[in-house]
């Protein structure tokens, strides 16, 4: 090209940027890139590592002193971001026996999926639901939320909130209770009983966005994947995976954070998928192996990792495998522009 051009050119960009006013054409190929190229990375982090990390902070800071004393999953990609992908935001929370969390509420949607000692208990909205290893629970946008442990043992959940998807628009409202226990307005296990048994009450029905269902047991959903090993044809990308609904809609548990859970039986090779939704996941049994973009991670129970957006995936079974998973995909279904792919090798 003519180098007076060129210099012309560079002459405009310079001439326009005290204007706040850029050229499109030198960054359009960023802006619309013919497939999705995430700034973040797949990553693993192995409880046995977090684990001691979290004790130690256990010991430096109570709960009620924290708020919320959790290990934030940062994506290597991302330092400073507290985002595990770009839309998401994971971390390991720690209660210990006798704490309590304080109750609060917030526009940011939250997950907890349990993954270390059972006790614990969150309340959402005035009822508490017990956790236990594998039990996967929801506090909805702007709904009350506290834990508490009256148990014996540390408890550790994996939080999982669509925190940089509200920072992106600006939604973030947040307030504290009153008292740091909310009043228990239900006796625990109302919800499980009035919505999560194909029934719903014909009055007073549960109103919002959000599932009505706020805990959703392990016993159930592990018993629900075996049902299903025995009676359903294997899938050859996913294994057996099933998708956690809200019983009112068929929809996600809440509209920004779609969750899964599932078993890949021993022996179990898969074939490489890929889908734009970066995600999530929780090792719940077995161990095997993740391979995201040809980069193999070992997991084993209790371990994290999170797959980037449209990065090939396959697992690796040698014996049963269980995972939880959640990621924006409700979202994007939303905007009509989710994709994914099943890969034939
Ligand atoms: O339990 O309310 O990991 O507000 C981050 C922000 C947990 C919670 C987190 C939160 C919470």
């Amino acid at each position: 090209m003519n180098n007076d051009i060129q210099a012309a050119r560079k002459q405009l960009y310079h001439d326009m940027q005290t204007m706040h006013l850029a050229p499109l054409w030198e960054s359009l190929h960023n802006l619309v890139p013919r497939q999705p190229t995430p700034p973040y990375q797949a990553a693993l982090w192995r409880f046995d590592q977090i684990l001691p990390h979290l004790m130690r902070a256990g010991d430096l800071i109570t709960a009620e002193e924290a708020v919320r004393r959790v290990l934030v999953l940062e994506n290597p990609s991302l330092p400073g971001n507290s985002s595990i992908t770009q839309s998401l935001y994971a971390g390991l929370q720690l209660i210990l026996p006798g704490e309590v969390a304080p109750a609060h509420r917030h526009t940011q949607a939250a997950l907890r999926f349990i993954v270390h000692g059972k006790g614990a208990y969150t309340a959402v909205d005035g009822e508490r639901t017990t956790m236990h290893p594998g039990d996967f629970i929801i506090t909805p946008s702007w709904t009350w939320h506290d834990h508490g442990n009256p148990g014996d043992q540390p408890v550790v959940w994996l939080d999982g909130l669509d925190i940089p998807m509200l920072r992106f628009f600006d939604g973030g409202f947040a307030e504290n209770g009153d008292e740091a226990m909310q009043q228990v307005a239900r006796p625990e296990g109302y919800s499980a009983a009035a919505y999560g048994n194909n029934l719903a009450p014909v009055r007073n029905l549960h109103s919002g966005r959000s599932s009505p269902l706020f805990s959703y047991p392990y016993a159930r959903t592990r018993e629900t994947l075996e049902s299903v090993r025995r009676s359903a044809a294997l899938d050859q990308w996913q294994g057996h995976k099933l998708r956690f609904v809200n019983p009112l809609t068929g929809g996600s548990p809440m509209p920004t954070i779609g969750a899964c859970m599932q078993l890949l039986p021993a022996g179990f090779k898969g074939l490489p998928q890929r889908s734009t939704d970066g995600t999530v996941y929780s090792v719940v049994e077995g161990c095997g192996s993740a391979i995201i973009g040809g980069q193999r991670f070992n997991f084993t129970p209790c371990d994290t990792f999170v797959v980037p957006s449209w990065a090939t995936l396959s697992f690796e079974a040698p014996e049963d495998v269980v995972l939880f998973s959640f990621s924006d995909r409700p979202v994007q279904e939303a905007m009509g522009i989710h994709r994914e792919a099943f890969l034939s090798q």
